[in-house]
């Protein structure tokens, strides 16, 4: 991703996750909002930000965060919201491990309530550890635990998996982790 790209994914991160009032714009129920309303919220002076600027940065975004609707009049984003959206995944199987990278200032919490979402609005789990560890590294040096997730799925959990290949959940029991 270009450095520009870069800091429009940031914006578009914040706004469509987060804060969308801070741009005068608003999410349907499924977390979409209208492009054309997007473009001209963001393109007040000194900034622009034209619709083929805007597919680059969905089509390029190195963790596809971003998706449009089929004519691209829609946009949103496809996980880490902390606003209350719903986005109408349907429950998956999930492989018999996810993972998910964290720090060891969080384990003694973690070992007494579990994984938790916090702010957002999901715990998020990936299907490799590398991704794990990119994202335990975003806070200092990464813990990777491992989360039984199958045997979640057999006890009726439900799983959902998102548009860039995230796992999410609402929350994982402790007695599904592996520290
Ligand atoms: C921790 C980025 C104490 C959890 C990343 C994490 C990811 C607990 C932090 C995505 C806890 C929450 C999400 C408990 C969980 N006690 N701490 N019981 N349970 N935690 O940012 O998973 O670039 O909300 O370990 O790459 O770090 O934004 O979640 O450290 O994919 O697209 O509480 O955000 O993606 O932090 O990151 P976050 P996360 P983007």
């Amino acid at each position: 991703m270009s450095k520009k790209n870069k800091s429009i994914s940031k914006f578009l991160s914040y706004v469509l996750r987060h804060h969308p009032g801070k741009l005068g714009i608003t999410l349907d129920e499924n977390g979409w909002t209208s492009v054309a309303v997007l473009l001209e919220k963001i393109n007040v002076e000194p900034y622009s930000l034209s619709m083929q600027e805007l597919e680059d940065v969905v089509a390029m975004n190195n963790k596809k965060r971003f998706a449009f609707n089929e004519n691209k009049t829609m946009i949103r984003a496809n996980q880490g919201h902390s606003v209350d959206i719903d986005l109408a995944l349907q429950p998956k199987e999930p492989p018999r491990y996810l993972y998910h990278g964290t720090v060891e200032k969080f384990i003694n919490s973690i070992q007494e309530k579990g994984l938790i979402k916090g702010t957002r609005q999901h715990v998020h789990l990936s299907v490799d550890k590398e991704t794990a560890v990119n994202v335990g590294s975003r806070r200092g040096k990464p813990i990777i635990l491992t989360v039984r997730s199958g045997e979640m799925h057999a006890q009726n959990h439900a799983l959902y998996q998102s548009e860039n290949g995230v796992w999410l959940i609402e929350a994982v029991p402790k007695e599904f982790i592996e520290f």
